[in-house]
C-alpha cells in the first residue's frame, strides 16, 4: 500500500484540523444524512480522550462521531480521488454526504476508499462513526460487558486486557489524494545484496490499474542522481558500489516508477528504500553480514493531550534522545505506529521491530510457574480467544503497509500471549506461516514472551527466529532482590542458549517502575537509584551470554494506562518521564550504550 505523496501526477489534501465531535449516548439515533447535532470541536489527528475537560468523554466506551467539511478544486474533479485514513481507532463507519462509503475494523492500520461517485459540486460533508470497543474477537483484546437499565439505556464497559490507556479517535492523518484514472497501485521493492562485491540487485514489482504502454523504473541515489534504469512490471536493476543502509547510518535510494501512454507520462510515484541484508545465523542477528546488537526500547505512542495521536515533534525528539544515548532501535509495542514514524526511522537509521496489535492474548496472569511445567498445561486462552481472523487481517495490513521499509528488520507477531498453554502452537503456526509467505523481504519473525513462558514451558519457540523475552526479575518477581534477580536472569538465559543454540536471544522488555525525583539511601524499589541498579544488574548478565543480541528496556517514557492499584497515573517504568525529562538511569545507560558498537559487539 503506497503512502500518499504529491508527485507530478498526484496531489494531496490534508483534512487535519478541527472536526465536529460528539459521543453517542445511544439515546437518540444519529442520522449521518444530517449535520452532526453538536457544536463541540476536536482536533484531528489526535486521540479524543484528553482534549476536553469532560470525564465522560475521556472515559467513554461505545461510539463517537466526527464530522468535517471539504471542497474539491474543479481541476481535480476528473482525477481519481481517494480518501485515506492513517488509522481510525478501533472501528470506523465512514459516510460522505450521508452515504456510507466504507467500513474498517482494526485501529492501527490505514484504509482508503475512492470517493468520486459521492462528491458534491460544492460542499462535502464527511461523517465518521467510531467504536472504541474491544473484545475477544479484536486486537488488542478487551474484556467487554454491557448492561441495560430500566429505561433501556445501555452501559458499556471495557476492561482492557493490556497495560496502556485505550486512547481512540482519528489518531493519524486523514487525507485525500488524487491519482490519474489509470494509476500505479502498489510498488514492492526487494533488494538482494552481494556484500562481497558491494553490489545489489533490486527487484521492483509494480502493480498497475488501467492501461500503460510502458513502465519505466529509475533508481536514484540520495543525491537524486539516476543510478540504474529498467522497464516493466517486474524490473531487476543492478547496482555497483552500493551504499548500504546501516543502523544509525541510513542511506536511502528512490525507486521512481513512471507509467507512459503514447509517450506521455500518465502516473508517477517515488518510493524510498534502503539496501541492507538481514540474516539470523548461528545465534546471531546479522545486519549486512555483521552481528547486530539491539540497544533501545519498547515504546508507546503516548503524549500529553495528543494521547496516542500523531505527534511529530515528539517523534523527532524521541529519536533524537535515543541517538544521543547511543541507542539504535525500538519495538513498536504494542501496535503498528504511524507511517510517518516508520518513514522517520528509515531516514534516521533507527532499527525497528514492527509489532502487530496482538496484545492481551492471555486469559489470566499467574507468576506461579510450577503449575505450568506439565506438558499439557492448558488455561482458557485458546478456547476463549476468537482473534485468529483479526490477527490474519492485521498481518496482511501491516505487511502491505510496511514491507518496503528499510528500518523494519523483524516482525513481532504478538506480545505476551499464552504460549505456554496447550493450543498456542495451533493458533500461532498458521500466523507465522502467513507472515513468512507475505513478506517479500523474508524478514525474521518473533513474538515477545511473558515470564510464564520459559525454556521448559513455552510451546512455540520453534516458530520464532529470535527468542524475545519480556522479563521482570527483581520487579514483579522477587521485588527489590537484585541478587536473586541476577541469578534468575543468568540461569534462564543460559538455559535458553543451551536448548536453542542457533537462535539469538534478546530482551524486549525489562524494567522497574520509578517515580521521578524519588531517591533512597537504601536503593528502594521505585527510587531512581533502584532503577539504575536494576539496569546495571541486567547489563552484567547480558554481557556474559554470547547469543544474547540485544537489550530493549521497558519503557522509553512513562505512559498512561487504565486505572489499577499498581498504577499511579500510569506506568512509571520510563527512563524518561512522560514529558521526556530524564531519570537517573539515562546517564548510566548512555554511558553503557555509547561504548557498545551497533555491529560486531557479539561475535559470530
Ligand atoms: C508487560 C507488558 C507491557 C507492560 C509491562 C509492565 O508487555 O505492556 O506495560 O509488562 O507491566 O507485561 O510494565
Amino acid at each position: 500500500m503506497l503512502y500518499p505523496i504529491t508527485t507530478a501526477s498526484r496531489t494531496l489534501l490534508d483534512l487535519s484540523g478541527l472536526w465536529k465531535f460528539m459521543i453517542d449516548r445511544e439515546v437518540q439515533p444519529i442520522d449521518p444524512k444530517q449535520p452532526l447535532p453538536t457544536e463541540t470541536v476536536i482536533s484531528v489527528p489526535a486521540s479524543f480522550n484528553d482534549q476536553t475537560a469532560s470525564q465522560e468523554i475521556r472515559e467513554h466506551v461505545g461510539y463517537v462521531w466526527y464530522e468535517t467539511n471539504f471542497r474539491i478544486a474543479n481541476p481535480l474533479r476528473d482525477q481519481r480521488l481517494v480518501l485515506r485514513f492513517g488509522s481510525a481507532t478501533h472501528e470506523a463507519w465512514v459516510y460522505l454526504n450521508g452515504q456510507k462509503i466504507t467500513h474498517h475494523k482494526g485501529g492501527f492500520t490505514p484504509f482508503e476508499v475512492v470517493i468520486n461517485d459521492y462528491l458534491n459540486d460544492d460542499n462535502n460533508r464527511l461523517t465518521v462513526k467510531l467504536s472504541n470497543m474491544l473484545d475477544k474477537t479484536t486486537l488488542p483484546v478487551g474484556n467487554y460487558s454491557e448492561s441495560t437499565d430500566e429505561n433501556g439505556h445501555i452501559t458499556r464497559r471495557l476492561d482492557e486486557n493490556f497495560d496502556f490507556f485505550n486512547y481512540a479517535g482519528l489518531q493519524r492523518p486523514v487525507k485525500i489524494y488524487s491519482t490519474p484514472q489509470d494509476y500505479i497501485q502498489d510498488i514492492t521493492v526487494v533488494p538482494e545484496v552481494d556484500l562481497a562485491h558491494s553490489s545489489a540487485t533490486v527487484r521492483v514489482n509494480t502493480q498497475v490499474a488501467g492501461h500503460f504502454d510502458q513502465l519505466k523504473v529509475t533508481l536514484l541515489d540520495q543525491a537524486g542522481q539516476s543510478v540504474a534504469e529498467a522497464s516493466g512490471t517486474t524490473a531487476d536493476l543492478t547496482l555497483a558500489n552500493v551504499h548500504l543502509w546501516q543502523p544509525l547510518h541510513a542511506y536511502l535510494y528512490t525507486a521512481k516508477v513512471t507509467g507512459f501512454r503514447n509517450n506521455e507520462i500518465v502516473d508517477t510515484y517515488s518510493e524510498l528504500f534502503g539496501i541492507r541484508k538481514i540474516e539470523v545465523k548461528a545465534g546471531q542477528f546479522l545486519i549486512n553480514g555483521q552481528p547486530f546488537y539491539f540497544k533501545g526500547f519498547g515504546k508507546h505512542e503516548d503524549t500529553y493531550v495528543h494521547g496516542r495521536g500523531f505527534n511529530e515533534p515528539v517523534n523527532v525528539l524521541d529519536l533524537s534522545l535515543m541517538k544521543s544515548m547511543g541507542a539504535n532501535s525500538f519495538r513498536t509495542s504494542h501496535y503498528p505506529y504511524s507511517e510517518e514514524m516508520m518513514r522517520l526511522c528509515d531516514r534516521e537509521g533507527i532499527v525497528v521491530i514492527d509489532e502487530t496489535p496482538a496484545v492481551g492474548l492471555i486469559d489470566s496472569f499467574n507468576f506461579d510457574l510450577s503449575v505450568l511445567e506439565s506438558d499439557d498445561f492448558e488455561d482458557g486462552t485458546w478456547k476463549t480467544m476468537k482473534t485468529a481472523a483479526a490477527h490474519q487481517q492485521v498481518i496482511r495490513e501491516i505487511m502491505a503497509r510496511d514491507k518496503n521499509h528499510a528500518c523494519v528488520v523483524m516482525w513481532s507477531i504478538a506480545n505476551e500471549a499464552a504460549t505456554y498453554s496447550k493450543g498456542a502452537h495451533d493458533y500461532f503456526k498458521p500466523l507465522f506461516d502467513l507472515a513468512r509467505k507475505l513478506d517479500p523481504q523474508k524478514r525474521p519473525c518473533t513474538y515477545t514472551s511473558i515470564m510464564m513462558a520459559n525454556p521448559r514451558t513455552d510451546k512455540c519457540v520453534d516458530l520464532v527466529d529470535v527468542i524475545a523475552l519480556n522479563r521482570y526479575y527483581g520487579w514483579y518477581v522477587g521485588n527489590g532482590d537484585l541478587k536473586a534477580a541476577e541469578k534468575a536472569t543468568r540461569d534462564e538465559l543460559l538455559a535458553y542458549q543451551a536448548k536453542f543454540p542457533d537462535k539469538p536471544i534478546m530482551y524486549t522488555e525489562y524494567g522497574a517502575d520509578t517515580v521521578a525525583g524519588l531517591h533512597s539511601n537504601y536503593d528502594e524499589p521505585f527510587s531512581e537509584e533502584f532503577q539504575e541498579d536494576y539496569y546495571r544488574m541486567a547489563s552484567k548478565v547480558f554481557d556474559e551470554v554470547p547469543h544474547f543480541v540485544g537489550e530493549q528496556l521497558w519503557n522509553f517514557a512513562d505512559f498512561q494506562t487504565k486505572f489499577g492499584i499498581q498504577r499511579v497515573q500510569g506506568n512509571k517504568k520510563g527512563i524518561f518521564t512522560r514529558a521526556r525529562e530524564p531519570k537517573m538511569a539515562v546517564r548510566y545507560l548512555k554511558d553503557r550504550w555509547v561504548r557498545i558498537p551497533s555491529l560486531g559487539y557479539k561475535k559470530l
